[in-house]
């Protein structure tokens, strides 16, 4: 299964999200990763996610594991992913727009839902309070809805 990164940067009751401009999940608010490539860890990916589409520099030990999702997508099981969730408190730089990103501060408590993936609201208050999760998704209509889930905190 692809295995991806998530990076969340908060600021006390602020949320960076940042607008995917291209590729999978484009239109859609997001935190910020990726693939994670051959002959990296996932902390390493994230750090070059977080450089590449925000232009913010994340110290590895500063990656705080949130924990992980597992998505399965029902028509199009090459999409599966299991995502690597971190939350970083500590990073230089401010966040840029780049080519593939624009990042945007959000309160955390009026988070756009409504032009975010529709799993959102089930695990991302969780992460956010700072606890670990673990879970799964199973997506019908190419990950528009939500047949099944499961989160849960271990942590
Ligand atoms: O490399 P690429 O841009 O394809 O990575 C996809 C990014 O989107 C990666 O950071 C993981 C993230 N992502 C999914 N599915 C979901 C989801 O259901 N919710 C959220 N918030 N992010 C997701 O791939």
């Amino acid at each position: 299964m692809r295995k991806v990164t998530l990076c969340f940067l908060i600021d006390g009751d602020r949320l960076c999200l940042a607008m995917k401009k291209r590729g999978f999940g484009a239109g859609k608010w997001n935190g910020v990763g990726g693939k994670v490539n051959e002959g990296e860890n996932v902390k390493e990916a994230a750090v070059r996610e977080i450089k590449e589409e925000i232009d913010v520099t994340v110290r590895p030990r500063d990656l705080e594991d949130a924990g992980n999702i597992r998505f399965y997508f029902k028509e199009r099981p090459r999409w599966n992913q299991n995502v690597h969730i971190f939350l970083i408190k500590k990073w230089s730089g401010e966040p840029k727009e780049t080519e593939e990103m624009k990042p945007k501060w959000h309160s955390v408590n009026s988070l756009p839902y409504n032009s975010m993936w529709v799993d959102d609201p089930h695990w991302l208050p969780k992460v956010i309070a700072g606890k670990k999760i673990e879970g799964e998704f199973h997506f019908t209509q190419g990950g528009a809805e939500v047949e099944k889930f499961e989160v849960r905190e271990i942590a």
